[in-house]
């Protein structure tokens, strides 16, 4: 079904997607999770990373693109409860296209009654913004509709492509402290991948650049003091769902996001916008 003179409704297999092809970029987002997977920019690569999944299944998270984690970011104290939240596999509703010459901006919702109660027994509206034109901009609204305070933890989990983690870094965390394995460090200079690399930053003050062999990729965090740096490396890479052995060489992820004490506490009929411009520098 055509949304707009660039976007239609597509599916393949059990689940939705809005296709983008603009004369600017090309894009994919699911229905499921809010999530998009792939940010083409005309003559320009691939923003996104994205599993290389013939087919991606109802109810099982995609990996790629840009997860939504939300309202929480990693496990949860309860341990039967979803890792990053329930946000990125629930069925997200498409609200608004709008069209212009040089961007194409679409609306998703997650309404608050299509949050399962048991999970997060709060009256929640969730929107997910995508703000398309040569640079990918996303901002992530939610919105306290309960007559008591709310706080929670979030992530732009984004996923971005290399072709050699070896030759890849990012900058833009020197002198900020992070969490990695349990143990608080102090992170000095760019950040380079020899290993298992999990770092959960807060006091950011830098805007991440990250420099691959196909050039630079800028973040612009909104409303995000805090960030996690990720590759899962050679062991654990084994053990991760939809993804192969050797995907831990071709990708990295720089997540937006509002962890630690960069949590967002929110007085009823609140809302709060964390959001990211991506571009490709060069
Ligand atoms: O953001 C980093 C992280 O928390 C890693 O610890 C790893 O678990 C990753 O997220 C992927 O999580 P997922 O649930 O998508 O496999």
């Amino acid at each position: 079904m055509q949304l707009s003179p660039s976007v239609r409704i597509n599916s393949e297999a059990e689940l939705e997607f809005l296709e983008v092809n603009a004369p600017f970029c090309q894009a994919k987002i699911y229905l499921q999770g809010g999530q998009i997977v792939s940010f083409i920019p005309k003559g320009k690569p691939d923003l996104l990373w994205c599993f290389n999944e013939a087919v991606f299944l109802a109810g099982k998270s995609i990996r790629g693109g840009i997860p939504i984690c939300w309202p929480w970011f990693g496990a949860h104290e309860q341990a039967d409860f979803p890792q990053h939240g329930f946000a990125r596999t629930a069925q997200w509703r498409a609200e608004e296209v709008n069209e212009s010459k040089d961007q194409i901006e679409i609306v998703l919702s997650l309404p608050s009654k299509l949050i399962p109660e048991a999970l997060w027994p709060y009256k929640t509206n969730l929107e997910v913004k995508f703000f398309l034109s040569d640079s990918l901009h996303i901002e992530l609204i939610t919105t306290n509709l309960d007559s008591q305070p709310l706080e929670f933890s979030q992530a732009l989990h984004t996923y971005f492509p290399t072709s050699s983690i070896h030759h890849t870094h990012v900058s833009g965390f020197d002198g900020c402290e992070y969490v990695e394995f349990g143990e608080i460090k102090m992170q000095t200079g760019d950040i380079h991948f020899t290993e298992e690399t999990d770092r959960v930053f807060d006091h950011l003050n830098q805007k991440p650049v990250i420099t691959t062999p196909e050039g630079q990729i800028a973040l612009a965090p909104i409303n995000s003091c805090s960030a996690v740096v990720w590759n899962p490396w050679i062991e654990k890479s084994k053990r991760l769902s939809h993804f192969a052995n050797e995907d831990y060489q071709n990708m990295l992820c720089v997540e937006t996001a509002n962890v630690r004490e960069d949590k967002v506490y929110l007085e009823p009929l609140q809302a709060h916008t964390l959001g990211v411009k991506l571009s490709w520098l060069s």
